[in-house]
């Protein structure tokens, strides 16, 4: 199965700029712009646990960390952060954002590890209207260091029109636990797994397309399962 799913997964990735983020400053490119946190903002130093900073380069920041770039291109901005031993502190929240009713939705974004020790494990949530944030899954504690790992979580809106999205850290070490966040995204398609999304398919690559799009949605069905969603 593997051998059809990559070829059709190169295929999709050409159609994937059509996607549309819904987050704002998502790739952080305006800086520390559009999001909220609970961590101190401290762009002159990463050294203490529970700061954070945007910036191009995660060694300037702190001498120890990983020399990479950022996600978006290489030389853009990034969420840096000194993960805290407090793992109800918000790391990043977006601003209310507007979404259709009855809509499934992708919460996404990319992350990286900045020190060997202690990875982080990132916890995604959401609020609807306004109401309790709740937790959609908390993803990996096994990132390899200074690379980026696409984490993907979804949820359906029910009746809400508006969300608010929440990134935590549920990595509670107080050393190591440094790391990058970058492209987080809100949209109705899958940027961390791109499915088929507009543009008609040759002929020839229609089997390609059927079986790829079964086996994807097979796994997009059994990762959903694995993601508890409780509406209010
Ligand atoms: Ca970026
Ligand atoms: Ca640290």
């Amino acid at each position: 199965m593997k051998a059809y799913l990559v070829p059709f997964l190169v295929l999709a990735c050409a159609t994937q700029a059509s996607a549309g983020n819904l987050v704002g400053n998502g790739d952080f490119e305006a800086g520390n712009t559009g999001f909220t946190s609970d961590y101190v903002h401290s762009p002159a130093s990463g050294y203490d646990p529970g700061v954070y900073a945007v910036g191009a380069s995660p060694k300037a920041w702190q001498g120890s960390f990983a020399a990479i770039g950022d996600h978006s291109s290489g030389a853009g901005n990034m969420l840096l952060v000194n993960g805290a031993s407090d793992t109800t502190k918000n790391v990043w929240v977006s601003g209310e954002i507007a979404v259709s009713a009855g809509q499934d939705y992708f919460f996404e974004a990319f992350v990286a590890s900045l020190y060997p020790s202690s990875p982080p494990m990132l916890t995604f949530l959401y609020s609807l209207d306004g109401g309790t944030a709740q937790e959609l899954a908390t993803l990996s504690n096994t990132l390899a260091l200074g690379a980026w790992e696409g984490m993907s979580t979804s949820f359906n809106t029910g009746s809400a029109t508006s969300v608010q999205l929440f990134l935590r850290n549920a990595q509670p070490a107080y050393s190591g636990n440094d790391f990058a966040v970058d492209d987080v995204y809100l949209g109705t398609t899958s940027i961390v797994n791109p499915g088929p999304v507009g543009g008609v398919p040759e002929p020839a690559t229609w089997a390609m397309m059927l079986f790829g799009m079964g086996a994807v949605g097979g796994a997009m069905r059994r990762r959903k399962m694995k993601m508890p969603v409780s509406l209010a």
